[in-house]
């Protein structure tokens, strides 16, 4: 069997295979809220940072570590687990100084993870990736290597505040004690990857590319971005390699305390997009993974280091080779319930035959669906932009905003993945809202795709638990089409008449945009 994890923002979840029968043998998860209230982390961090900093605890990590393999030992042999490897929420960090390793490999099992590692820590919490408060050190980073288009293309991405190299420069410069006596910079995923094989792990390809560090063309640590984001960072910073790289065997910590066997390995973690992308069984450029939540997340295989001219998108390592790139959009959820809220709706509004009814609509009226400051783009919106009939934009008729939203939403989206240059064969849609088979239908006929839905929810844990499998040595391919199931009433088809019309739609919210 082969078992993966998701370290993510609120929850530590386990997906364990047996690629032999096809089946997940189980699924078990730790809500660091519910199940780890001592750390005051209702969501999995640390609430009322100041000027934008959020951080969690690394120890809330490693409690549920040990609380989430003994709920998996009560109801399975964890003995019959032949690899593991995860992924993390990405950008986050962990300091920790040079008795790390020794810490490590002197684990006892009567004691727990996190009195044993914590007091490695140098900084005793970590930023994670909705930390806001590196714009300083983002302009610093910049300005050393020229400006952002340099940055984007060695790195893939403009200097962004939660991407890890910011956050180091911040705290290299805030406690220049702590970041001297720190000989170890690890991500969220490479941390937990370090502390299950007992040794530093290495940062692999697709998480790595979420810290402003790592040269995309040579797939090895940037000089110049690490001399421009702190002091001798290149000794702190983990070996990099491909997620599917064996990195040696399980600590005997698991293998005493929770029965793991000896000889069951690890692989490396990658980040929770890169996993994702291989558990929604998109690794190959074609499919595109839209993901409907607080804020939407586009992504896709791409096979070169191609980046975003505007330096909107970003581009990670694609577990599988290759790359990915990752879009994310501010006002996703948070656009479509503040118009439900502020038109009065529910949302039976947003559904299949509400949406029908509005069909002869499509494409005609546009709305810039930015209730608050967006990402992509980047500007300070304070609320929508409508352009259409009275009737639209009055709001007599409620039903002709909510498609515009969703119009506008799914345009944007199309507008700003133009740069990635694939073609988008299939759209497989996750999160919250990608049940709704109205929504789904727009998000077809828009891209003129199909969209098909996956029968897994935990799609990170599951692509760590394939790349595990993948790294012992079965064929990704063949996995993928087992377990990254579509489920059967979900396939929706484009509706070819609305091609043109959502073309031209395009040509005008392109223009909209450009002059709002
Ligand atoms: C990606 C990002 C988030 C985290 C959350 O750039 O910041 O998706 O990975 O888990």
């Amino acid at each position: 069997m082969f078992l993966g994890l998701d370290s993510s923002t609120q929850s530590l979840t386990a997906v364990l295979i047996d690629p032999a029968a096809g089946e997940i043998v189980c699924q078990q998860s730790v809500n660091f809220g519910s199940d780890l209230p001592q750390y005051g982390a209702p969501s999995g961090f640390i609430p009322a940072g100041e000027r934008g900093e959020v951080h969690a605890d690394p120890r809330m990590w490693l409690d549920a570590l040990d609380l989430l393999f003994s709920r998996l030992a009560a109801v399975t042999n964890l003995s019959e687990i032949e690899m593991i490897a995860g992924s993390g929420q990405q950008h986050g960090s962990v300091y920790l100084d040079a008795t790390f390793g020794e810490r490590l490999e002197a684990m006892n099992p009567v004691d727990s993870l996190s009195k044993q590692i914590s007091p490695a820590l140098t900084r005793p919490t970590s930023p994670i990736w909705m930390d806001t408060s590196t714009g300083a050190e983002c302009a610093e980073i910049t300005a050393a290597l020229g400006n952002s288009a340099e940055v984007c293309r060695r790195s893939g991405s403009i200097a962004i505040e939660r991407f890890t190299g910011p956050q180091i420069r911040r705290f290299s410069k805030t406690d220049p004690e702590a970041y001297r006596r720190t000989a170890h910079v690890h991500l969220v995923s490479s941390f937990i990857a370090s502390v299950l094989a007992g040794k530093s792990a290495a940062i692999d390809y697709g998480d790595g590319a979420g810290m402003n560090l790592l040269n995309l063309a040579s797939l090895t640590w940037d000089d110049k971005l690490l001399e421009a984001t702190a002091p001798d960072l290149a000794a702190r910073m983990p070996h990099i390699a491909a997620a599917t790289t064996v990195q040696g065997r399980i600590s005997g910590y698991f293998v005493t305390k929770f029965g793991f066997d000896s000889g069951c390995r690890c692989a490396l973690f990658t980040g929770d997009n890169p996993a994702s992308l291989v558990g929604m069984g998109a690794t190959r450029p074609g499919s595109v993974v839209i993901s409907l939540g607080t804020s939407d997340t586009f992504f896709a295989a791409m096979p070169g280091p191609k980046t975003d001219p505007n330096g909107f998108g970003h581009v990670f390592g694609n577990p599988a080779g290759g790359f990915m790139s990752l879009i994310c959009f501010r006002n996703g959820s948070l656009a479509r319930e503040a118009l439900r809220d502020r038109l009065g709706l529910d949302w039976s509004a947003f559904d299949q035959p509400a949406l029908a009814g509005s069909h002869s609509a499509a494409g005609e009226n546009l709305m810039l669906p930015f209730f608050g400051p967006e990402i992509t783009p980047r500007r300070d919106f304070t609320g929508p932009v409508l352009k259409g009939t009275p009737a639209f934009e009055s709001g007599v008729n409620p039903a002709l905003q909510v498609r515009a939203l969703l119009e506008g939403q799914f345009l944007n989206m199309q507008l700003h993945s133009r740069w990635m240059e694939v073609r988008t064969e299939r759209i497989r849609l996750t999160g919250g809202a990608s049940k709704n088979n109205g929504i789904a239908q727009l998000v077809a006929d828009v891209f003129q795709a199909p969209v098909e839905r996956l029968e897994v929810s935990n799609s990170a844990a599951l692509g760590a638990a394939l790349i595990s499998a993948t790294a012992a040595g079965h064929d990704l391919p063949k996995l993928q089409e087992t377990f990254c199931r579509t489920s059967p009433d979900s396939l929706l088809l484009p509706d070819p008449a609305l091609g043109p019309v959502y073309q031209d739609a395009l040509g005008r919210f392109e223009s909209l945009l450009a002059g709002a």
